[in-house]
């Protein structure tokens, strides 16, 4: 045969033939590598929508040219070998799978099928229900007790999860009633609901492990545990949308025989129910795709039944799917792209988030250009770097987001993610505080992002109160670069004002007034109107009251808001573990880099914020061990009622910009003013000066801010009481130093009488 001389049976030229045999090999070869780590490691490389594409591909090669067909092709079984860890079950009747309808017309398709195999009507009645996103099972009931439950496997054999089914919150381990058939196999799918998923991920990400993809995932992973104990802690749930074996007649009709099921305590879905011909089936379907994202589970569309058991019967099945069933499924919400690039945007309240920039991809019927990253933790977290293949999800209105990366599939020259040191909209410093996801754009009132933001806060009741000037306005003089900063405001003129739409000579008179009686304020609320990130009334009055004057405030350093010991990202519960983990490793090796070693040793309550933290600080093993617990745990007491350490960050970053203290300098000059405080006298500024007190039981506060706060008035704090104690502050269940003071004769107090010793109340 020469080149190009069509092929025995096939018809087509030797080179077309060729061309299709090297196509449908690398299909074979991506599609087992795929179906690999979907059945057996629960760890899906693509989205399934790109899978199926794959396997439409091969299908329809290997229809075109049926000598391509090999016995060993995927096309020929649907799913996957078993694990060789589980005891393997054969189903007595085949777990068979649905076929698909992607759009309209493919349903209109099946109902065209339909009518023409069973004649006389188009008013079909159809069970409707959601197809569930999640793993296929069959439960065997015996004498109304759970006795087996299987995976779908191949369709014809499955795994025995029986142990971890039976964990199942939800599926009942004896039948209600005692009309059950005494042999019934009830079908359905076990999933993940939302909020369970949300919490396994948080505890997985609370503990430094991998996270999740998805809840289908995360189903998958809990039912094939070898330890059941694992699949027990997970909060699964079954839903049955049919039956298997049954030794008894089913009746005549799909929903009324789920009614029995459900009778007999089986979960059905709630969303299943009759609907009838194809007018029928498109507002069901349209109606939970409108719902689809308030259910609270996955679905990936709906499944549509013919009702009339008989009629199933009739219509029969092809060698894979039911005749008289169909899926109609939603368009997928994941699919798989590239990150091109990452930018940083500054919303109005400055903070400044990364936003993925992606090779555009349509992702639930809409092209996908942008994901939000959220934060800088989020990036770290998925460890997004620029070049990276991901998973991007589009689920209802909810901006796009990176589900995850496939690191396989980084290339070489990816780039990791860098927050910009200035904010791209003002160059001002862009600040992300210690242990703080959110990064923010330092430029407060300069920052034209944050402008309308900025000045509807110093226009509030609570900061200068100026009547009259609402968001409309706001947005109106902004827009029309009338006001560019607060100080911009007190130079507007009456016709300035007159000329804004809705705003007559009347109103505008009285903003005028009202924006010169503003310029009267108190420090407090002064402080509170600049808006500093964090900053809110009762911390405004706390540094009015701390700090003499706005110079004094501007010049403060983070020690004059704190007192801070210990490694900052340390918590005591983390101190803790790390401890009690050394005493019960006491032979314990570390090699390499501290923080990575402890990383290594997966200890329970640590994470990796932690353990780095930990690693930086004490640098070795040693140290590490001879730590005492508040040495190591990052402690902070606050010396300003309400400032700890990331407002205290957010104080000094907010006036080290130049242009923030300019734009202070401008307000000042526009005239607003406040009662000076007269220079507190030294009795006044340490009025505790030469007392000594000792705290004990517990306090509304942290006891080392109380500490703190005591200290900074002058006393002495110490640990027992004496004759030389002053006074004992004593929170809820005192103990002995109560009965000590009591019989010294030393002064009890509460806080509340603390609070009015010191004149905080
Ligand atoms: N809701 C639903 N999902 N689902 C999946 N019904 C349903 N029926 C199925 C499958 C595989 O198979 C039938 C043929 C019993």
């Amino acid at each position: 045969m020469t080149p190009g001389e069509p092929e025995p049976g096939s018809g087509a030229p030797a080179s077309e033939l060729e061309a299709a045999r090297q196509r449908a090999d690398a299909l074979r070869t991506l599609i087992r590598h795929h179906n690999h780590r979907y059945y057996v490691l629960d760890d899906p490389q693509v989205p399934d929508a790109e899978y199926d594409r794959l396997v439409r591909e091969l299908q329809d090669l290997e229809s075109r040219y049926p000598d391509l067909v090999t016995p060993d092709s995927p096309t020929q079984r649907v799913g996957a070998a078993p694990r060789p860890e589980f005891t393997q079950v054969r189903h007595r009747v085949a777990m068979i799978s649905l076929d698909n309808a992607m759009d309209d017309g493919a349903l209109a398709e099946f109902h065209r099928r339909v009518a023409s195999a069973l004649p006389g009507s188009d008013e079909w009645v159809f069970t409707a229900e959601p197809k569930l996103d999640g793993l296929a099972v069959s439960i065997r009931y015996e004498g109304g007790l759970l006795v087996q439950a299987a995976t779908r496997g191949d369709g014809t054999t499955g795994e025995d999860i029986t142990a971890n089914v039976r964990t199942i919150q939800n599926v009942p381990l004896r039948l209600l009633g005692s009309d059950w058939p005494a042999v019934l196999e009830v079908r359905g799918e076990v999933y993940l609901p939302h909020a369970g998923f949300e919490r396994l991920n948080a505890q997985a990400a609370a503990r430094g492990d991998k996270t999740f993809a998805n809840p289908r995932n995360a189903a998958a992973g809990s039912l094939r545990q070898l330890d059941p104990r694992i699949t027990a802690a997970r909060p699964l749930r079954f839903c049955c949308y049919g039956w298997g074996e049954i030794a008894a007649d089913p009746g005549e009709s799909q929903f009324a025989m789920l009614q029995r099921i459900a009778g007999w305590g089986v979960p059905v879905s709630r969303e299943l129910c009759q609907v009838t011909g194809l007018p029928g089936t498109r507002d069901y379907f349209d109606d939970l795709g409108r719902r689809r994202d308030a259910l609270g589970y996955d679905i990936d569309g709906v499944v549509f039944k013919l009702d009339r058991l008989p009629d199933q019967v009739a219509l029969g099945a092809t060698a894979h799917h039911p005749r008289w069933a169909i899926a109609r499924k939603f368009p997928a919400q994941e699919a798989l792209t590239v990150v091109e690039a990452v930018e940083f945007q500054v919303g109005r309240t400055g903070a400044v988030t990364p936003v993925a920039r992606l090779a555009p991809v349509s992702v639930g019927g809409v092209t996908v250009a942008n994901a939000t990253l959220h934060n800088l933790d989020e990036v770290e977290r998925k460890d997004v770097r620029i070049g990276d293949t991901v998973y991007v999800r589009r689920a209802g209105d909810v901006i796009p987001e990176i589900v995850r990366v496939l690191p396989e599939l980084r290339p070489a020259d990816a780039r990791a993610v860098v927050l910009p040191a200035a904010c791209p909209v003002c160059g001002s410093d862009v600040i992300r505080p210690e242990g703080e996801a959110v990064a923010r754009c330092s430029g407060g009132l300069y920052c034209p992002a944050q402008r309308k933001e900025a000045i509807r806060h110093f226009a509030s009741r609570k900061a200068m109160d100026i009547e009259g000037l609402g968001e409309k306005l706001i947005d109106q003089l902004v827009e029309r670069e009338l006001v560019r900063e607060p100080a911009d405001l007190y130079r507007l003129t009456q016709g300035q004002f007159a000329g804004l739409e809705r705003m007559g000579e009347k109103s505008a008179a009285n903003l005028i007034a009202a924006l010169e009686q503003s310029k009267e304020t108190s420090f407090a609320r002064f402080i509170f109107a600049l808006g500093i990130r964090e900053v809110g009334v009762a911390t405004a009055a706390a540094l009015a009251a701390r700090f003499d004057s706005l110079e004094a405030l501007m010049a403060a350093r983070e020690q004059d808001f704190l007192r801070t010991s210990g490694l900052r990202g340390v918590g005591p519960k983390a101190a803790a573990a790390v401890q009690s983990w050394l005493l019960e490793h006491p032979d314990a090796q570390a090699a390499g880099d501290l923080g990575e070693w402890l990383m290594a040793q997966r200890i329970p309550g640590l994470n990796r914020a932690a353990a780095v933290a930990l690693g930086r600080g004490c640098e070795t093993l040693e140290r590490l061990r001879a730590a005492a617990p508040e040495d190591l745990y990052g402690n902070s007491a606050a010396l300003v009622e309400g400032v700890g350490p990331v407002v205290a960050a957010h104080l000094v970053g907010f006036f080290a910009q130049a242009h923030n203290r300019e734009a202070i300098e401008r307000l000042i000059a526009a005239g607003i003013r406040w009662p000076l405080r007269s220079a507190p006298s030294a009795a006044q500024a340490q009025p505790l000066a030469g007392k000594t007190f000792v705290i004990t039981g517990t306090l509304g506060r942290a006891r080392d801010a109380v500490k703190a706060e005591l200290e900074s008035l002058g006393a002495k704090v110490t640990g027992s009481v004496s004759k030389n104690t002053d006074y004992l502050l004593a929170g809820v269940e005192a103990g002995s130093k109560l009965a000590k003071a009591q019989e010294l004769k030393v002064a009890v107090i509460t806080e509340q009488q603390l609070a009015q010793l010191i004149g905080r109340s």
